[in-house]
């Protein structure tokens, strides 16, 4: 039962259009952006309101035309790699279930299609409170393991990709029944239907396995045969961020779900994916980045914790092969973090830090908010409220807020607790 959903945009016939445009009118067209070797040394982080070419940002119209654009295209080139615009998906509802959770919510199962041809196959699960008088606001989140990980809930498929063996119940690379709910405490699905909230998850290795193999994921589809991956080529987090906005595309079309309430939430990896998508699609009405670090909220010039040389060493498939170059050269990055944050303004944003999670530098996320907050302030919002690194459990609760909680790297009920009262009072 396909829901009447195959949008299939026109994208390459506006964009030819507006290019014939331009040439007729000719207006000066978007600065170059630098070869690496031409990138100056900054000791301090790059400021958000200069552009390339010197001039000062002043005002907001000019942040949405030039400047917010032209942050995209340097963390695009330098940083997590270009990503094609979307085809179009295809949506089929192929389960639903009104008993979820003993009668207290519905289990609606999605299979999405995306890329060229509608190729690519994503399984998303849909969780909506049964008591609701409306369209209801949803957080979506990428999950690390398959969608069977996140609940013991025996209705939703194993996954049938290739799985990290980092949890109990995968054996070759393959989920296995005693995956299932193995990371439930990551998912507190009952507490959230409760509060009023759908929730919305998706394996990120249906968009792109998380190994360093070129020739899986979505990227694979867009890549001419036997072609090796570009200097700017999207990365596995581009992918995974690319990804979240196809589930977007879905959502904003489901009658239950309310399409303008849409909270993007993941953590460490995926909160890195989830402010890349929060950044690109400003269909995400809010976002939480939970313990996101190096590549996420964390500022590289601190060199604090993991830095781009390690992430890379680590994890060579997340990012455009270009960030490469900044090994151990942070001071020569034409952006830092805060660039990141700054794309998702003015809509509500939360950073949320572990103060143990030393390899993520907790503080060094605060600075990322904190350089973001001026973009918040150019375009007459609520910037971040605090001037310095706040107490534990002090929730920043400001439109861009700010969360440290005792502890190190992961996510629980007691993050969700705090993301429930900052989506409450942000998404309302
Ligand atoms: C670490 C990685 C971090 C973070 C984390 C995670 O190993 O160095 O950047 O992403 O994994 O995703 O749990």
């Amino acid at each position: 039962m396909w829901r009447g959903l195959c949008v299939v945009c026109c994208c390459f016939v506006l964009i030819s259009c507006g290019e014939e445009a331009a040439e007729v009118s000719a207006p000066p067209g978007p600065t170059p952006l630098p070869a690496f070797e031409e990138l100056p040394v900054q000791e301090a982080p790059p400021a958000l309101l200069e552009m390339l070419d010197g001039r000062a940002v002043e005002s907001a119209a000019q942040w949405a035309s030039e400047r917010r654009p032209e942050v995209i295209r340097i963390l695009e080139h330098y940083a997590y790699g270009e990503a094609p615009a979307s085809e179009g998906i295809a949506a089929e509802v192929v389960a639903e279930y009104d008993d979820f959770l003993n009668g207290l919510g519905v289990l609606r199962l999605v299979r999405l299609r995306y890329g060229p041809d509608l190729a690519g196959e994503a399984e998303v699960l849909v969780a909506l409170p049964k008591a609701r008088s409306g369209p209801v606001p949803v957080f979506l989140g990428l999950n690390f393991f398959g969608n069977q990980a996140t609940t013991t809930d025996p209705r939703v498929p194993l996954t049938a990709r290739w799985v990290p063996g980092r949890i109990v119940g995968v054996e070759g690379n393959r989920a296995l029944e005693a995956s299932r709910g193995a990371v439930a405490e990551r998912w507190p699905y009952e507490e959230v239907l409760r509060r009023g909230f759908g929730l919305v998850t998706v394996y990120h290795g249906d968009f792109d396995p998380d190994r360093d193999e070129d020739s899986d994921g979505v990227q694979a589809l867009y890549r001419a045969p036997g072609a090796a991956r570009g200097p700017h080529e999207w990365g596995t987090v581009a992918a995974w961020a690319w990804g979240l906005s196809r589930v977007v595309d879905y959502l904003v079309t489901d009658p239950d779900v309310d399409g303008a309430r849409i909270a993007v939430v993941g953590h460490s990896r995926n909160g890195k994916a989830a402010l890349l998508a929060s950044a690109l699609d400003e269909r995400i009405a809010l976002v939480i980045s939970n313990m996101s670090g190096c590549m996420g909220a964390a500022i590289h010039r601190r060199r604090q914790g993991e830095t781009i040389a390690a992430i890379n060493l680590f994890f060579p498939h997340w990012f455009a092969l270009e960030l490469r170059r900044f090994d151990e050269l942070e001071e020569r990055l034409p952006f830092d973090q805060h660039f990141l944050i700054a794309l998702s303004a003015p809509r509500p944003v939360l950073i949320a830090s572990g103060a143990d999670d030393g390899w993520a530098d907790p503080e060094g996320e605060f600075e990322g908010a904190r350089g973001a907050s001026v973009v918040y302030a150019l375009l007459g919002s609520e910037g971040l409220g605090a001037e310095r690194w706040p107490e534990v459990n002090a929730l920043v609760e400001t439109r861009l807020g700010y969360h440290v909680r005792p502890g190190g790297h992961g996510i629980g009920p007691e993050d969700w607790a705090v993301f429930l009262r900052f989506a409450e009072r942000h998404l309302r």
